[in-house]
């Protein structure tokens, strides 16, 4: 007799009682079997690790930021992840500049240990080497590198990337794609790497979790808006920042670099003005396509006439300099925002938004005009903060706001933490996740008190393009101790509390006499810890120049 689905089971009478409770049993035991099933399975779904994406900027600086605090613009978006998880207040990066920054996320250790200390001709990234990506795969991550990259070496132990050559272009850029094809596409890069992003996405194996980074090419210099941003803070008058007319008294390094909004920063290829549009030659702009030319051409035919009126009033001229700067870099900063939404967006459509983790990060921070600046490289607070906002959902309580310092070699112990892998012993960075994840007041007081006090900083890359000097350093909550080196062989000392801008070099005031003692030492325990003996030499051999060695 065959039983179709939906029919009564047999009963004793019908089987006789042998084969009765013998297919009883085995109903019983088909049931427990399948309820096994699921519990494994539920197990195994609830182990999987979560998704990770880490979208990372160029030169993106807090102040322009609105999640952290006084800002030049809303970003919705960069907030809405803070708003749903944390910020770090204060992050600070080991070396303000582009590929070591990255080489830092990729590795968790100093450039003097990863061997990426610049931008320039050195720049010669070891792509064999430890990288948070490959020991992600060992634990099944699917993984993809899309956008900026500047590591002049190609990815290694991605599944997959699509990456701009070297910076980039705004309009029309190139890409390389696997494994090493240079293709063009049409349209704004910001709104390219979000639609890669998307799609690759789309199409990836749903039964691994992923790994991703959205490498973004805004906000950096020539911060060519997206034609629906010309224009989008015109409306709106900056101010200086109070220290924009710094004449870098007793800080010789600051004197002589090359990054002046007033002196270094181009009125043609920076600012857009005075263009010769019908001509242009095979700079940024002959990336326009024709109707982003007529916009631009639009667009900056009207600001270089301000300009022009401007002419006999270098004062007015310097003001509109800057002001223009903040406009260009803002808009840019606008189409940023919103492809991170867009992002957050896909996520939530697509189910994923509960069990993906979303970092914002940038590879640095940047002068607004601070110190008559912009780029970033000094180890001063604009350039030395970046910034670190990260939504964790049913792990970090949203509106958390994390106080202790966190530096970029922390970044990719925290992401390994967050996939259940531990931080190789020869990472130099430490999980933050402890100080931000849902835990006992008293567990969380405890693991804080064993956070780092201070932290340390080593830029290299002299003289091109900014002229600043190499230097060294250490930064407690309070004080800032700064060597530089090479062309310059000076100590500088700044006491944030009292001097938040770093104006006021203290390092000849005799009442700062047993702080500095203390930051001396501070500084040479960080570079035995860092194991940044170049840098111990340098500051050995040349100390007594200035001032006696801690002993
Ligand atoms: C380019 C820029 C510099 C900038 C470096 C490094 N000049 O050389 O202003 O400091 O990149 O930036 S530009 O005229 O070519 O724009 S980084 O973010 O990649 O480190
Ligand atoms: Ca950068």
């Amino acid at each position: 007799m065959i039983y179709q689905t939906g029919d009564a089971y047999p009963t004793k009478k019908v089987l006789g009682a042998k084969t009765y409770f013998m297919k009883k049993q085995f109903a019983f035991l088909c049931t427990l079997l399948l309820v096994c099933s699921n519990l494994i399975q539920a197990q195994k779904s609830s182990n999987k690790p979560p998704n990770i994406i880490v979208i990372f900027s160029d030169d993106h600086t807090q102040q322009t930021i609105s999640a952290y605090g006084k800002s030049l613009m809303q970003t919705p978006n960069i907030d809405r992840i803070a708003k749903e998880g944390m910020i770090a207040k204060n992050t600070f990066v080991t070396n303000s500049i582009c590929a070591p920054s990255r080489a830092v996320l990729l590795t968790g250790k100093y450039n003097h240990i990863n061997g990426l200390k610049d931008n320039g001709p050195r720049r010669f990234f070891d792509g064999n080497q430890q990288q948070v990506q490959k020991l992600l795969k060992q634990k099944e991550y699917q993984t993809a590198w899309i956008g900026k990259w500047h590591l002049q070496t190609l990815p290694s132990g991605f599944d997959f990337f699509r990456i701009l050559p070297d910076q980039g272009q705004y309009f029309q850029p190139n890409f390389i794609n696997m494994p090493n094809d240079t293709t063009s596409y049409k349209g704004y890069t910001t709104n390219l790497i979000t639609e890669f992003s998307t799609s690759w996405l789309d199409k990836r194996d749903t039964s691994k979790p992923f790994f991703l980074v959205v490498g973004e090419k805004a906000t950096h210099r020539n911060w060519m808006p997206d034609v629906e941003d010309l224009g989008a803070f015109d409306n709106i008058d900056f101010p200086y920042p109070a220290n924009f007319n710094d004449t870098y008294n007793g800080r010789e390094a600051a004197r002589l670099q090359d990054m002046t909004v007033d002196k270094t920063m181009v009125l043609q290829d920076d600012l857009k003005i005075n263009v010769n549009w019908d001509k242009v030659g095979p700079g940024m702009f002959a990336r326009l396509d024709p109707t982003q030319k007529a916009a631009y051409k639009k667009y900056y035919t009207e600001i270089s006439k301000q300009y022009d009126a401007l002419k006999n009033d270098s004062a007015a001229l310097l003001k509109f300099k800057f002001e223009r700067y903040l406009k260009d870099y803002l808009a840019t900063a606008k189409s940023l925002d919103r492809g991170i939404g867009k992002l957050l967006d896909y996520l939530a459509a697509h189910q994923l938004d509960e069990n993906t983790v979303v970092i914002y990060a940038s590879d640095q921070g940047f002068y607004m005009g601070e110190h008559g600046w912009f780029d970033k490289r000094f180890m001063y607070e604009e350039s030395l903060r970046t910034p670190f906002v990260m939504r964790y959902p049913g792990h970090i309580k949203p509106g958390t706001q994390l106080q202790e310092m966190i530096v970029n070699i922390d970044f990719a112990p925290t992401i390994l933490n967050i996939a259940g892998i531990q931080t190789p012993s020869d990472m130099q960075g430490k999980s933050f996740l402890p100080l931000v994840t849902k835990t006992t007041p008293a567990a969380k007081k405890s693991f804080a008190a064993t956070w780092r006090k201070s932290m340390y900083y080593h830029y290299y890359e002299y003289p091109q393009p900014h002229h600043v000097a190499p230097h060294f350093g250490v930064r407690t909550t309070r004080y800032k101790l700064i060597r530089f080196y090479g062309p310059h062989n000076n100590l500088e000392l700044f006491d944030l509390q009292k001097d938040p801008t770093e104006m006021n070099n203290l390092i000849n005031d005799s009442s700062y006499a047993s702080i500095i003692t203390e930051l001396k030492k501070e500084l040479k325990d960080l570079m035995e810890h860092y194991q940044d003996f170049e840098a111990l030499t340098t500051w050995k051999t040349t100390e007594t120049t200035i001032q006696e060695m801690p002993k």
